[in-house]
């Protein structure tokens, strides 16, 4: 199956002025968001499971693909579309055993060994990064842009880049082959999430804002 990953919306509810992470997603895919990740480090379990049913009614609603982040079982529960991995999770080989060929597998690569081993394992996307400096994950190890154009020759799977990616940076990655922006901060701690969703997409694909 084919995926649009042009705008990769990964969630982080500490970083949202709404309460609402329903509400946000709704206008994050309303701005243009092509896939959402829900990313949940401090939920038990259950609340964990909750977030997923609720954010899933949204991304069905608009036919956008639900990836959960980490948890095989979750994504398995509530029939999402993925489960997205990094480096510390379970190897990708065996969550490709697990969750089998019908579900989307996203692995986190910093290195171009890391890719390269993603692919042989069966990823079938790379989100590759940090490209620039975050506050949101402290201990993601930074990809530089000769690093990542190295990484785009080695592995013929779609890459999103991720990482400080914001509206000064979005409109590099296109032209290098990269799929796809993944964003947390730049669209989800934005008083409106539509328009910063809107406008990284615009950049990423090209279009300079017209005031
Ligand atoms: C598709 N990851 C690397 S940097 C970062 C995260 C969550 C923070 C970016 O925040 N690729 C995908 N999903 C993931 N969860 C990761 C990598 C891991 P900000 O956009 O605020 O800088």
């Amino acid at each position: 199956m084919n995926f649009d990953y042009t705008l990769y919306l990964v969630t982080d509810r500490q970083l949202m002025s709404c309460d609402s992470l329903t509400e946000a997603v709704e206008q994050a895919i309303l701005g243009g968001c092509t896939m959402i990740q829900l990313r949940e480090k401090e939920l038990s379990s259950l609340e964990f499971y909750n977030q997923a049913v609720a954010v899933k009614q949204v991304t069905d609603k608009y036919h956008i693909p639900l990836i959960i982040n980490d948890r095989i079982d979750i994504a398995m529960a509530v029939q999402a579309t993925g489960v997205h991995i990094g480096q510390h999770d379970l190897p990708a080989a065996a969550v490709r055993k697990v969750i089998g060929e019908n579900m989307l597998l996203g692995v986190s690569a910093s290195s171009i060994a890391e890719a390269i081993q993603a692919q042989q394992d069966g990823a079938d996307y790379l989100g590759v990064g940090a490209m620039f400096p975050t506050g949101t994950k402290t201990d993601a190890d930074s990809v530089s842009m000769e690093e990542l154009q190295k990484i785009r020759a080695a592995v013929s799977l779609p890459i999103v880049v991720i990482g400080g990616i914001n509206k000064g940076n979005a409109g590099r990655f296109k032209p290098m082959g990269i799929d796809g922006l993944a964003v947390v901060s730049a669209i989800i701690a934005q008083s409106d999430i539509k328009a910063a969703a809107a406008e990284l997409k615009d950049l990423f694909c090209g279009k300079e804002k017209k005031n």
